[in-house]
């Protein structure tokens, strides 16, 4: 098991389209532990496959509040099957996106489908943070950050401001 690094914005990668899972085999496992532990590590409470570099449709969660034990979840391929004509708010964050948080509109409720690590297919529904959750994590396997349900205003400004800072460190590390 190990942390990877985390993609941050304005990473090009963080914009492709993630490929399906084909087979889960070992690759897949290992990606799997190691994107729980880059997560646990950050802290977060999601990671796209993407988000380390790895563009399959992978993604983990973990929801548990901090005193209790860790409950990961994890994705394979997972997509939205349905999702309400209720809207709801929530603010959100973003491992690629450090220390910025904005209030983003999405539906309240998604039914959603996806295999587990066995291969086994569900079909859930989600609400409340979980529904937040797992929409920004498969935004983010279609290339879309939450930065893209925002205004364009506050979008520009926070990708000007990531954008200088990665030049700046690029910098550094050049001189
Ligand atoms: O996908 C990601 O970048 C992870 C992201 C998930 C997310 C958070 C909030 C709303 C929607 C999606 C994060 O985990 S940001 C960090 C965060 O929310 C957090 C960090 C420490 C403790 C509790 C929450
Ligand atoms: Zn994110």
């Amino acid at each position: 098991m190990a942390v990877r690094e985390i993609l941050k914005l304005p990473d090009k990668r963080l914009r492709l389209v993630s490929q399906p899972v084909k087979k889960i085999d070992a690759d897949i496992r290992a990606l799997v532990d190691d994107m729980l532990e880059t997560m646990y590590a950050a802290p977060g409470i999601g990671l796209a496959g993407i988000q380390v570099g790895i563009d399959k449709r992978v993604v983990v969660m973990d929801l548990s509040k901090k005193e209790e034990t860790h409950k990961p979840q994890v994705f394979i391929n997972p997509e939205v099957t349905w999702a309400s004509e209720e809207k709801s708010s929530h603010e959100e964050g973003c491992l690629s996106i450090p220390e910025y948080y904005e209030e983003v509109e999405r539906p309240k409720e998604v039914k959603l489908r996806f295999l587990d690590l066995d291969g086994k297919a569900h079909e859930i529904s989600a609400n409340g943070l979980f529904a937040t959750c797992i929409q920004h994590e498969i935004d983010h396997t279609n290339g879309v950050l939450f930065i893209d349900h925002i205004s364009k205003l506050k979008r520009d400004r926070v990708i000007k401001k990531f954008t200088k800072a990665a030049k700046a460190a690029k910098k550094k590390v050049e001189a």
